[in-house]
């Protein structure tokens, strides 16, 4: 199982993440992706579910019209793991930005 990231190795592995923040009394990461419509959206969505679903890894997430908010976390291990890192980035390279 992946290990939850701690200490000097979990700050500095966040801080490389672009536009990510941590949760407020949960061990997860979050950032709100906004596209230009509901169509960008979705299909954003429907890209990330590929890989999380080829991962076994999947997010949380909420859209409203042209935004998806997405928090994650590993269920399994109770906090952030690289998975969640390999994940963020991989929307972050979806999403374009
Ligand atoms: N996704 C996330 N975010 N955390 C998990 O711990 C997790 C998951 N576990 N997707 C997977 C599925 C687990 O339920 C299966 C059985 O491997």
């Amino acid at each position: 199982m992946a290990e939850r990231l701690s200490g000097a190795a979990r700050a500095k592995t966040l801080s490389d993440l672009f536009g990510w923040h941590e949760v407020e009394g949960r061990d997860a990461i979050a950032k709100t992706f906004t596209f230009k419509d509901f169509n960008e959206a979705f299909g954003f969505m429907a890209r990330v579910a590929l890989v999380a679903e080829k991962a076994d890894h999947h997010p949380e997430w909420r859209n409203v019209y042209r935004t998806v908010e997405v928090v994650l976390t590993t269920h399994d291990a109770g906090g952030v793991t690289e998975r969640d890192v390999a994940l963020a980035r991989a929307m972050d390279r979806i999403a374009g930005t």
